[in-house]
């Protein structure tokens, strides 16, 4: 009828590239436009991030961590994305982007000290990744993603940012506020939904009654895309895209990709209480990083050599993070006097030199 929008018309199916089973969808509509090298590299991070997480959460069961956010399961829709960029784009994170972490070099231990109380926002150099620094509070890193990405088009910089939050953050204000400025000023940012199906407890049929987390960009005027976040190369391809057209100047375009958060919402949560072991399963059937294997297999790209290379690294660097961690004391408490001022005002001197007096005393500090 005519003036009247149709959710029921919009479509809910989600881009495929990989079939579960990793041979070719035989509907796949996009082209694998990476080299045999990045195929390696994309399955060597997904495998890094897997194991890094992993022991992640060992650490937090066994005390060395107040919280952790697990990405288990979701390093397709991470390492996909990711690696769609340049590296002068910059990635705003939220509390669970280890693998873009990963793929950027910053040290997880730097991360972890954040989850263990050790220095409140991570103390790797933000400029140097571009990075920003994890953001807890839920659907507040779209607006700082909006804001960047206006300042890289009046700066007439060809960067472009993507933003990560997950399905219950696109029910925030401040995410319709950040899409809609983005929008409006047509800025070069990809907003990038880790639809994993639940927001802490809240499945994503109770989190919204739009069709899909894509179909809401009709809302904000640029295109929403909805791809199977367990299915690495249609991940990369639905973001080369979005990011090509991000930099070409034609604006923001919002990402949906379906997965599953396998373990917790965080170390501090029971999900057993509100999801079903046969959901989960049936989850693991789909799980990223064996879909991708099979198909690497196929290819002849995945000598147990490789494989074996790996994992071995993937453990190497998780001891090097277990080892960075366990017994971490506290910063320096002259830390306390730094990023606020770029002059100390003299209150805050006369504090500072106490501080070292007492140090000098043998005093706590
Ligand atoms: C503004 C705000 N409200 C509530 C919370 C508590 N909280 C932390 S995570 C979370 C759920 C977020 O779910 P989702 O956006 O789907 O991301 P996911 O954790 O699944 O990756 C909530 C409600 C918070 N951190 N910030």
């Amino acid at each position: 009828m005519k003036g009247v929008v149709d959710p029921g018309s919009l479509p809910t199916e989600a881009v495929q590239i990989l079939t579960p089973d990793g041979t070719i969808a035989p509907d796949a509509d996009r082209a694998i436009d990476l080299k045999e090298e990045d195929l390696r590299e994309i399955y060597r991070l997904m495998v890094l991030t897997r194991r890094c997480d992993e022991e992640s959460t060992n650490l937090q069961r066994q005390g060395e961590l107040g919280v952790y956010c697990p990405c288990l399961g979701q390093e397709a829709a991470q390492i996909g994305s990711a690696y769609a960029l340049e590296p002068t784009d910059w990635i705003f994170p939220s509390y669970r982007e280890l693998g873009p972490a990963l793929l950027r070099g910053i040290d997880p231990a730097d991360i972890l000290h954040m989850f263990r109380g050790t220095w409140h926002g991570g103390t790797w150099d933000f400029r140097k990744h571009r990075f920003a620094p994890y953001c807890v509070p839920v659907g507040t890193q779209p607006l700082h993603a909006a804001g960047f990405g206006i300042a890289a088009k009046l700066d007439r910089s060809d960067v472009v940012v993507i933003v990560y939050f997950g399905d219950g953050a696109t029910s925030e204000g401040d995410f319709h506020e950040g899409c809609n400025f983005a929008g409006v000023w047509r800025a070069p940012v990809v907003f990038f939904c880790q639809n994993n199906q639940y927001a802490i407890s809240l499945p994503t049929a109770r989190q919204t009654a739009a069709p899909t987390i894509a179909s809401k960009a009709l809302g904000y005027g640029f295109p929403g895309v909805r791809v199977d976040g367990n299915d690495v190369l249609a991940v990369h391809a639905v973001t080369k895209e979005a990011v090509r057209r991000a930099r070409e100047g034609g604006g923001p375009t919002l990402i949906e990709a379906m997965t599953f958060r396998m373990g917790p919402h965080s170390t501090a949560d029971d999900p057993t209480r509100y999801r079903g072991a046969e959901e989960v399963e049936s989850w693991k059937r789909l799980d990223p990083i064996h879909r991708f294997a099979a198909y690497l297999e196929r290819e002849s790209l995945l000598t147990g050599d490789f494989v074996a290379r790996c994992a071995g690294e993937a453990d190497e660097a998780a001891a090097r993070l277990r080892e960075a961690i366990v017994g971490a004391g506290p910063p320096p408490a002259e830390q306390l006097f730094e990023h606020v001022y770029a002059v100390r005002p003299p209150v805050l001197e006369r504090q500072l030199e106490r501080l070292r007096r007492l140090q000098a005393r043998g005093g706590e500090g």
